[in-house]
This record gives structure tokens, sequence and C-alpha cells, in this order.
């Protein structure tokens, strides 16, 4: 392949190096960094040692190896989940965490309230089996992990070491409807910066 300019070859080659990983829950099988351009990092089976995870009030706390990136959430209902379709409804993705841009690298924290999400996706209630679905984007493509949950309403927290070594995501959390949700930043010259990046490797 011939590379337009030196810029993408660049673009390209810090690439290939860097991903994500979930910390906490914990993913649906170990990390492999060539199939998280899969569907569930490659994961097409549940697990049947589900975490067992706050209905409200939980966390995800993720490991970015790029220093911009996007994420958003995503839940399925089924028991196990195999493809994104399970992961939509008619109107889309069944969204938990709405897309948000943040920068830096390394663990970072931020709040997922399944019981709000309630209110547009049925069967989210305690005792329930669901799959959370982080989809992330750090100038490299599209990257998925999975986690298989047990809702838990008597688990009114995380376990104490789950938001080990990360800082919080910098969006603000809104109050009322959308509680627990991180809304998006105003970066608007990183996001433009980010969306080049995409484009020039969706060029290619
Ligand atoms: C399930 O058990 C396996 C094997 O003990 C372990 O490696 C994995 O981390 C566990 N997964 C969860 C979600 O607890
Ligand atoms: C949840 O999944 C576990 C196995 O992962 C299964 O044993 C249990 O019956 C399921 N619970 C419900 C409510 O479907
Ligand atoms: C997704 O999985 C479901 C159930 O396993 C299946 O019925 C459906 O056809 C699949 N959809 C796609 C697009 O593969
Ligand atoms: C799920 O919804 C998203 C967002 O609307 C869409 O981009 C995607 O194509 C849909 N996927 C499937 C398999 O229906
Ligand atoms: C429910 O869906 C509506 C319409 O898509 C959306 O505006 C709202 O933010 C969703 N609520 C939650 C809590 O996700
Ligand atoms: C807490 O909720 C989980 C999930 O519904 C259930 O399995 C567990 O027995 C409950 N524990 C207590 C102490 O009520
Ligand atoms: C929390 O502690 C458990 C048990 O020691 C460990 O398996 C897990 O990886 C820890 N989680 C984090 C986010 O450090
Ligand atoms: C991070 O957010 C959590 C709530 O999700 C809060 O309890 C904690 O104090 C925050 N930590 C910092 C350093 O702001
Ligand atoms: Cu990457």
């Amino acid at each position: 392949m011939i590379f337009p300019s030196i810029s993408v070859a660049v673009v390209l080659s810090a690439a290939v190096q860097a991903h994500f990983q979930m910390q906490y829950p914990i993913p649906r099988g170990p990390f492999v960094e060539d199939s998280e351009p899969l569907f569930c990092d490659g994961y097409t089976n549940a697990v049947n040692n589900r975490t067992i995870f706050p209905l409200s009030n939980g966390i995800i706390n993720m490991n970015s190896e790029h220093p911009l990136w996007t994420a958003e959430v995503i839940v399925s209902t089924y028991q196990n989940p195999d493809n994104f379709s399970e992961f939509n409804s008619s109107s889309g993705y069944q969204t938990v965490v709405p897309f948000f841009q943040q920068s830096g690298e390394g663990l970072y924290c931020f709040p997922i309230d399944l019981a709000a999400a309630a209110v547009n996706v049925s069967g989210i209630q305690d005792g329930a089996n669901v799959t959370i679905q982080v989809l992330f984007n750090g100038g490299d493509g599209s990257l998925y992990q999975c986690a298989d949950l047990t809702l838990s309403a008597n688990m009114t927290a995380p376990p104490a070491n789950a938001s080990s070594g990360c800082k919080n995501v910098s969006a603000t959390t809104s109050s009322g409807a959308g509680k627990g949700v991180v809304e998006v930043g105003s970066r608007i010259i990183a996001a433009g910066v980010l969306s080049m990046a995409m484009m020039l490797l969706s060029a290619l």
C-alpha cells in the first residue's frame, strides 16, 4: 500500500499498538487486541460466572491506550447475545451511557445507571441477566468489549476496588431524567481533530 501522506502513516503506526481494556466489570474473556474491532472483542458466548452488578450506581473502569477517545455503552437483555442486533431495538442501539468524548490515556471511570435505562429497554430489573457492550473509538476504528452481568438492586455500590487507580471522566453528570448519564463536553477543536483522523483512516 502506498501512503498518500506521512501524516496518515503516523496515524496508522500509532493505531496498531493501542486500544482499550475494561477493568470493571470483568469482560467476557481476556483482551485480544486483534479481535477488538469485532463484536464483544471476538467473544460470542456469554460467561456463566456473571458479575453481580448494581442495578443503579454502577461504574465502568477502563484503560484507554489512546490520548483522545469516544465511548458509548449499549445493553442487551438477551441471555446470550452474539450479534449487534441483540443490542438494538427498532430505533437503534439500546444506549445506557450516551456517546461522550474524553482526552487522556490510562484508567478512566464513569457512571452507568441501568435502572434509568429501563424506561427505554424492557427487561432491565433486579435479578435480570444483561450484557453491556462498550463502544470505543480512539481514532483507529470502532472497538468493542462486553461484560455479562446479573443486576442486583440490593447492591447499592460497586465493590470498593472497582474504581482503583482511575480518574473520573471529566464530562458533567446531569440530574433528573438522565440521572447518572455522562453528557458530551464541548471539546469542539479536539472533536475536529479526531474526526479528521477517522476520515483519513476510513478513506484508505
Ligand atoms: C470467570 O471465571 C474465569 C475462570 O476462573 C475467570 O478467569 C474470569 O475472570 C471469571 N469471569 C468473571 C466475569 O468473573
Ligand atoms: C442468569 O444466568 C445464569 C447463568 O449465567 C443462569 O444460571 C440463571 O438462570 C440466569 N437467570 C435468569 C433470571 O435468567
Ligand atoms: C442475531 O442473533 C439472533 C439470535 O441468535 C438471530 O435470530 C438473528 O438472526 C441474528 N441476527 C443477525 C443479523 O445475525
Ligand atoms: C443498530 O443500531 C445502530 C444505531 O442506530 C445502527 O448503526 C446499526 O446498524 C444497527 N445494527 C443492527 C445489527 O441492526
Ligand atoms: C429514552 O429514549 C429517548 C428517546 O430516544 C431518549 O431521549 C432518552 O434520553 C432515553 N432515556 C434514557 C434514560 O436513556
Ligand atoms: C441481592 O440480589 C441478588 C440479585 O437479585 C440476589 O441473587 C441476592 O440473593 C440478593 N442478596 C440479598 C442479601 O438479598
Ligand atoms: C478487585 O479485586 C478483585 C479480587 O482481588 C480482582 O480480581 C479485581 O481485578 C480487582 N479489580 C480492580 C478494578 O482492580
Ligand atoms: C469520581 O466519581 C465518583 C462518583 O461516580 C465520586 O464518588 C468520586 O468522588 C469521584 N472522584 C473524584 C476524584 O472526583
Ligand atoms: Cu487502538
